[in-house]
């Protein structure tokens, strides 16, 4: 058992104390925890995955994406709950015989230190621009790219970058994604904040063809999620819930990769900001949305 090593869930964690968790996990569990590099962010720190699994090498694989926006410090946070509770708790052993998961805690590292040391509201990329510096790399995706509710404009929030997938991050994520391509069976990114579970498409309000199926997955976490403490979520794609975007890497997966069951989340929020939901309710969070995550195992398990 990890104690020293074990992260907490009552403060937000530095990149650097993230990495060391996950470095010191995959020493203390060599037969069922891998840390990888997916490549270099642009500022040059390492973006990591970690797989996860105790059954076969080909068994269906869940794929998670957190951190890709950098002021929603829940992503983060509830992704290394996941990670403790797949490989630390005996009791859900199940989830990791039966199925593998590969989970990148923190997509986009230089954005997530940079809201900790100079901008809390800081959401897209560092990458250095002519007159402002930044991609938001949910919208930097090449499936529709720049075809709805992204910026041309440098300085906007939800610039798209100079072309589809300009930024480091988002190529690595596209490349990784790639290469495990015959094991993905669903794709999960976290956000934060408004509790609502999105499914395709975010760049139309054109439904995919198996919005039934999507649907109904969604219609069972929402449940599982509000029967913990009553939280409830709204479900739908991003054009029926929120606004339409193109360029997210749920629509990529999707449309591009070919994995049908993709989905976002957008965890609570609280705070001054609702991104800065207080410290002191991240293991709240945790523990409801982990029995969400439970029913999309179950799903792909009994695939
Ligand atoms: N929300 C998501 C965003 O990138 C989203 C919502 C995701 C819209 C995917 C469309 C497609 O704007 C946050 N909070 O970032
Ligand atoms: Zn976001």
């Amino acid at each position: 058992r990890l104690e020293k090593g074990r992260i907490s869930f009552t403060e937000y964690h530095r990149y650097e104390a993230i990495q060391d968790y996950l470095a010191e996990l995959a020493s203390s569990y060599p037969d069922i925890v891998g840390l990888e590099e997916i490549g270099a962010s642009y500022q040059g720190s390492a973006i990591s995955m970690v797989r996860i699994g105790a059954g076969s090498s080909s068994n269906p694989t869940i794929f998670i994406e957190g951190g890709i926006h950098a002021r929603e410090w829940i992503s983060p946070a509830f992704v290394l709950y996941l990670i403790q509770e797949l490989v630390e708790n005996e009791n859900n052993r199940n989830m990791i015989e039966n199925v593998n998961w590969l989970i990148v805690p923190v997509l986009n590292p230089d954005g997530y230190e940079y809201t900790h040391t100079n901008e809390r509201l800081w959401r897209k990329t560092r990458s250095i621009g002519s007159i402002c510096d930044g991609v938001d790399a949910n919208r930097n995706f090449g499936y529709y790219w720049m075809e709805a509710g992204a910026s041309s404009l440098e300085c906007a929030e939800t610039y798209a970058g100079p072309t589809a997938f300009s930024e480091p991050e988002t190529s690595h994520l596209r490349d990784i994604i790639n290469e495990n391509l015959d094991e993905i069976k669903l794709f999960i990114s976290f956000h934060s904040y408004g509790n609502y579970i999105m499914y395709p498409w975010g760049y139309t309000s054109q439904l995919p063809y198996d919005v039934e199926e999507l649907n109904s997955l969604a219609v069972d976490v929402e449940a599982a999620i509000a029967s913990v403490a009553g939280t409830r979520y709204t479900i739908g794609s991003p054009p029926q819930v929120l606004y339409a975007a193109a360029g997210g890497s749920f629509d990529w997966v999707k449309g591009e990769a070919g994995v049908d069951m993709s989905y976002t989340l957008e965890l609570p929020g609280g705070g001054s900001y609702g991104f800065d939901l207080p410290a002191s309710r991240i293991l709240d969070v945790c523990v409801e949305t982990f029995e969400g995550v439970k029913v999309f195992y179950n799903y792909v398990e009994q695939q």
